[in-house]
Order: C-alpha cells, then sequence, then structure tokens
C-alpha cells in the first residue's frame, strides 16, 4: 500500500505531559524503515501544526486546555479530511487521545462527500465517551468519541456544528476496564458497540472483531482504527499515562491487527497516547511498531488476505 505518516504532537489532552514526544519515539523505533521493508511506499510528513484560535470560552472551568485542544483539532481536522481524499492509507502518530477529534470527524467528512459510510474500531480501555460536560477530569482525551459521533456541546472544537458525524452504530469499542458513571449512561443510550475485557475472556477477540468486520464489509464502508495504547496490558505497554490492569495480551493485540490486515479494509490508523517518557528503553514503542508491521502484512506464515 501508499502510506503516508503524519505526526500529532499534542499532549494538551492528557492529565500529564510526554505524549508530544510520540511522534519522534515512532521515528526513531523505526515506523516508516518496519513498513517499506513489508513492500510498502511511505511518505512522513512530519508533524502537524496546531491552528491558532485565539481566546475560547471553556463551556465549564475544570476543561484543561480547551483553546490548545480545538486548535489541533481544527487542524487535524483539515489534513485528515486532504489526506482522506488522497490516494494514501494515512497513519497519524499521536501524540494523546485528542488528536482523534480532528483525525476522526476529519474521516468522516470526507466519507460524507463520497457518499460511504464511516465506520470506527476504538481499541482501548476507556471508552473516551465523555461529553465536556460529563467529563471528570477535565483531560479531553476522555472525550473524542462522543465529539465524532455527534453528541452535544462541543462546538467550540471546530468553531461551529460538525460537519459530518460518525453513526454511533457503525462504531465498536474493544478493550474496555474503566467507564466513567455518566460517560456509560451516555454509552448505554448511544448506538455504539461496546466490548469489555470480560466479552474478550468469553468469546475471544477474534469473535468480537470479526462480526463487526462483517457489517463494514456488507455496508461497504471506510474503516478508521484507533489504537490507544492502553488497550494493551501495562505489563507489556508501560508507556501510558492512564495504565489499568488487565489489559490485551500480546497474542490479543497482535491478533486483532492480523485479522484487520487480512480484512483489506483499513483506511486509516491512529496510533496514540504514547508517553515516551514513561517507556522502559523503547519497550512500549516498539510493540506499537510490531502492532502496526501486523496490521500492514507481517506474518509468520503466508496467509492468504480475505474478506469477512
Ligand atoms: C477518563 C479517562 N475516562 C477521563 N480517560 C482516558 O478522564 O475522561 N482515556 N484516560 O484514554
Ligand atoms: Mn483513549
Ligand atoms: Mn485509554
Ligand atoms: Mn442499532
Amino acid at each position: 500500500a501508499n502510506i503516508v505518516l503524519l505526526g500529532a504532537p499534542i499532549e494538551a489532552g492528557a492529565g500529564r505531559r510526554g505524549c508530544a514526544m510520540g511522534p519522534a519515539a515512532y521515528r526513531t523505533a523505526g515506523l516508516a524503515e518496519d513498513l517499506r521493508a513489508l513492500g510498502h511506499t511511505v511518505t512522513d510528513l512530519g508533524d502537524a501544526v496546531p491552528d491558532d484560535t485565539g481566546p475560547i470560552e471553556a463551556p465549564f472551568s475544570h476543561l484543561k486546555a480547551l483553546p490548545t485542544v480545538a486548535g489541533w483539532t481544527r487542524s487535524l481536522h483539515r489534513h485528515a479530511q486532504d489526506l482522506a481524499r488522497g490516494p494514501a492509507l494515512p497513519i497519524y502518530m499521536g501524540g494523546d487521545h485528542a488528536l482523534s477529534m480532528g483525525t476522526v470527524t476529519g474521516h468522516a467528512a470526507a466519507a460524507a462527500e463520497l457518499g460511504r459510510p464511516q465506520f470506527v474500531l476504538w481499541l482501548d480501555a476507556h471508552a473516551d465517551f465523555n461529553t465536556l460536560e460529563s467529563s471528570p477530569s477535565g483531560n479531553l482525551h476522555g472525550t473524542p468519541l462522543a465529539f465524532a459521533c455527534g453528541q452535544e456541546g462541543f462546538d467550540s472544537m471546530l468553531g461551529g456544528p460538525l460537519p459530518a458525524s460518525i453513526d454511533p452504530h457503525n462504531v465498536c469499542i474493544i478493550g474496555l476496564r474503566s467507564v466513567d458513571g455518566v460517560e456509560r449512561d451516555l454509552l448505554r443510550a448511544s448506538d455504539v458497540t461496546a466490548h469489555d475485557m470480560r466479552a474478550i475472556d468469553e468469546h475471544g477477540i477474534a469473535t468480537l472483531l470479526k462480526e463487526f468486520l462483517n457489517r463494514v464489509a456488507a455496508a461497504n464502508g471506510l474503516l478508521h482504527v484507533s489504537l490507544d495504547v492502553d488497550f494493551i496490558d501495562p505489563e507489556i505497554a508501560p508507556a501510558v499515562g492512564t495504565t489499568v490492569p488487565g489489559g490485551a495480551t500480546f497474542r490479543e493485540a497482535h491478533l486483532a491487527m492480523e485479522i484487520l490486515h487480512d480484512s483489506g479494509l483499513v483506511s486509516s490508523l491512529d496510533l496514540v497516547e504514547l508517553n515516551p517518557f514513561l517507556d522502559i528503553r523503547g519497550l512500549t514503542a516498539r510493540l506499537m511498531l510490531d502492532l502496526t508491521a501486523s496490521l500492514f502484512g507481517r506474518q509468520v506464515l503466508d496467509r492468504p488476505t480475505r474478506s469477512y
């Protein structure tokens, strides 16, 4: 495939600093080189820069760095919409998960132009389904999926209503093990498919994922994958600010990526929440690279690509 890398060194959405070092860590670890070794054409577009929004009054005073996050959202929304119109598959190197406010909504806008449904796979310990009002922490990385799904109260982000929101029916979250009280009510009231770790234990990640991919394929949908480092168990992926025990194992995470590869359905990817400042000798950065390589075709024995 033809792949473009775009860095999004945003850390204002997370509760602690360090995610801004993420794009540099992916480059140092050799993301472009690994993808080229798999036969792909890779262009690194460098890092995006946030818009200067001027002052924005936060609708709730506990929200942290709202103008900065809005500046990133506006910039990344445009970048993502442009890249979605082009021939290459974009990988957004984060940066905290607030970057998905821009990437997911940009891809949604481009999909609406094409008249194709945009699907979103959210691999995360958290639902990131808080609204500005429900956010208990004020950290905006806990809100991007609610924003992209058209929940109310986010007009300050893009400076107006969303051009196109994601149909919650086309969203699947896998890996949940930390959901806030009101967030849980919002999620229940929505049409989002949400699988907690127990669902993985009981059914296996392959079953859950293939069920969703069947729906994407049947609808001729586009698929954006948003991979949060904390989806993975912190024992093997410690470089994240919000560790939650009991995450996906090494093989569960790789299997998800391998199945995504075989499906041929993925059209864009976020790599988010890597905090290299918290890493142990590059362990987490390298795991994220290896998972990305699995998603782009690295395999132990040859298997044909097929559709589910
Ligand atoms: C929590 C944590 N739900 C919040 N969210 C995180 O602050 O809204 N998302 N860490 O990745
Ligand atoms: Mn997240
Ligand atoms: Mn998370
Ligand atoms: Mn439904």
